[in-house]
């Protein structure tokens, strides 16, 4: 009788202990009352709706997350749903369809014409706001295959209204004045100052967003950066304000657009070195880049506690949109036609990295879990090893990624069960006899 209830004590304790993971993602508004996220809602335990900040961390009824570009509790506008047609939708369907190859002569006509149509091109932008969040944020928590033990509900997220900027606070977007008196070495002085401001400006968000989650996620997911092409554009503008010109200072403008992503890469190394309790997943990016050379923001960043993905297809081949680095591309996962959640309880097939990028913070999240049952302490640097030595390896992405493969979570599942029983480097090898590369 007593070995009876001990047995049944040990089996409530077990039970008690299941972990629960959870992943930030920095991203626009997310709606979080699509049935496929309510369940996996993050929820603040020493939170309540009484306009006063109860577990005093500086956020006002933080029940859920925190939205830093409305300063508030508020996540999603409501206020925006119904408001897109049609055709966006079909839009989206039928650019999948042409990436799988099974467009008709009819929808690449219908395709080709509107998505060169100016109207419709604010409209996509505008319906990106809208929806990339949640279409992430399904990726991230998407339980269609779970390890033994972690269950569906185990997946948590936070969502963090991140893109975007605000008028005041850390969120606010340097602005820039041309300097109206003064000789050209001080215009370009002016210029460089000003780009010094912008990239504290966009590590000081970086870092706000990064202390509210620390203590509350495991990953913190971004699908979005800022390519060099993207830089460029920056510099190109400041320029043009700054000297009433565009095609003038041509080696001067590679000069400085080169010295503002390295030390946007370089001042986020920095950054995420202080946080290697935390594992961070970003997108590579969808400019067919090179990211060793043509740095990306934040996905270059080289430590072991940041994964970079690209995107690949349905035959584990580099997506042809997605970017590559053989250094700083750590893993591919599929990006093409990825179907998820829309706002309004819709779904919608989409492509990209940022599509590719949630399904490794969703692999992290579940290893993280399956590892705290087993007991075994989970680092970001044992799930980063476990995402990406486990994985589909691939000929030509060899040299387009660090880990030369897409990722398999059956494969990784498999890995991090045999920690009870043996080494990483063993694990890993056995993992590969069970699963064998395909
Ligand atoms: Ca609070
Ligand atoms: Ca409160």
């Amino acid at each position: 009788m007593f070995k009876t209830l001990f047995a049944l004590i040990q089996l409530t304790l077990a039970q008690a202990v299941l972990a629960s993971s959870t992943v930030a993602i920095l991203d626009n508004q997310i709606d979080y009352t699509h049935f496929k996220l309510a369940d996996h809602l993050w929820a603040n335990k020493n939170e309540v709706l009484n306009e006063i900040d109860d577990d005093n961390n500086g956020f006002v009824d933080d029940i859920n997350g925190w939205s830093f570009i409305d300063n508030s509790n508020k996540l999603f506008n409501f206020s925006d749903y119904g408001k897109f047609p049609s055709e966006v939708y079909r839009y989206y369907e039928i650019r999948a369809k042409k990436y799988l190859g099974t467009i008709t002569d009819e929808e690449k006509d219908w395709y080709n014409t509107i998505r060169k149509d100016e109207e419709f091109k604010v409209l996509r932008k505008k319906f990106s706001k809208f929806a990339h969040g949640t279409h992430v944020a399904c990726l991230a928590v998407n339980s269609d295959i779970l390890p033994a033990s972690v269950e569906s509900k185990d997946l948590k997220f936070i969502p963090i209204r991140y893109l975007g900027e605000t008028k005041t606070g850390a969120f606010s977007k340097p602005e820039f004045k041309p300097l109206t008196k003064g000789d050209d070495a001080q215009k370009v002085e002016h210029i460089r100052k000003y780009i010094n401001s912008y990239t504290v400006w966009m590590l000081g968000k970086f870092e706000v967003a990064i202390s509210y989650s620390k203590d509350k996620a495991q990953v913190i997911h971004a699908s979005w950066g800022q390519g060099y092409g993207t830089t460029q554009k920056v510099v190109n503008r400041i320029f043009e304000e700054q000297f009433k010109e565009s095609d003038q200072h041509t080696d001067l403008k590679k000069v400085i657009t080169d010295a503002f992503i390295e030390d946007l890469i370089k001042r986020g190394t920095a950054l995420l070195r202080k946080h290697r309790d935390i594992l961070f997943v970003f997108s590579a990016g969808n400019k067919k880049e090179d990211t060793d050379t043509e740095l990306h923001y934040p996905s270059s960043i080289l430590l072991s506690n940041v994964i970079s993905v690209g995107a690949s297809d349905k035959n584990n081949e580099k997506a042809s949109f997605s970017n590559f680095g053989q250094n700083t591309v750590s893993v591919f996962a599929q990006g093409i036609a990825i179907e998820s959640c829309t706002p309004e309880n819709r779904k919608l097939p989409i492509n990209g990295t940022s599509q590719a990028a949630p399904q490794v913070s969703g692999l992290a999240l579940k290893l993280n879990s399956l590892l705290s049952n087993l007991e075994i302490n989970s680092t970001p640097s044992l799930l980063k090893a476990l995402v990406t030595e486990t994985v589909d390896k691939v000929e030509s992405l060899s040299k387009l990624s660090a880990a030369g493969g897409v990722i398999n979570q059956l494969r990784a599942f498999s890995a991090a069960k045999k920690l009870k029983t043996m080494n990483l480097k063993e694990a890993i090898a056995q993992s590969y006899i069970e699963i064998p590369n395909p």
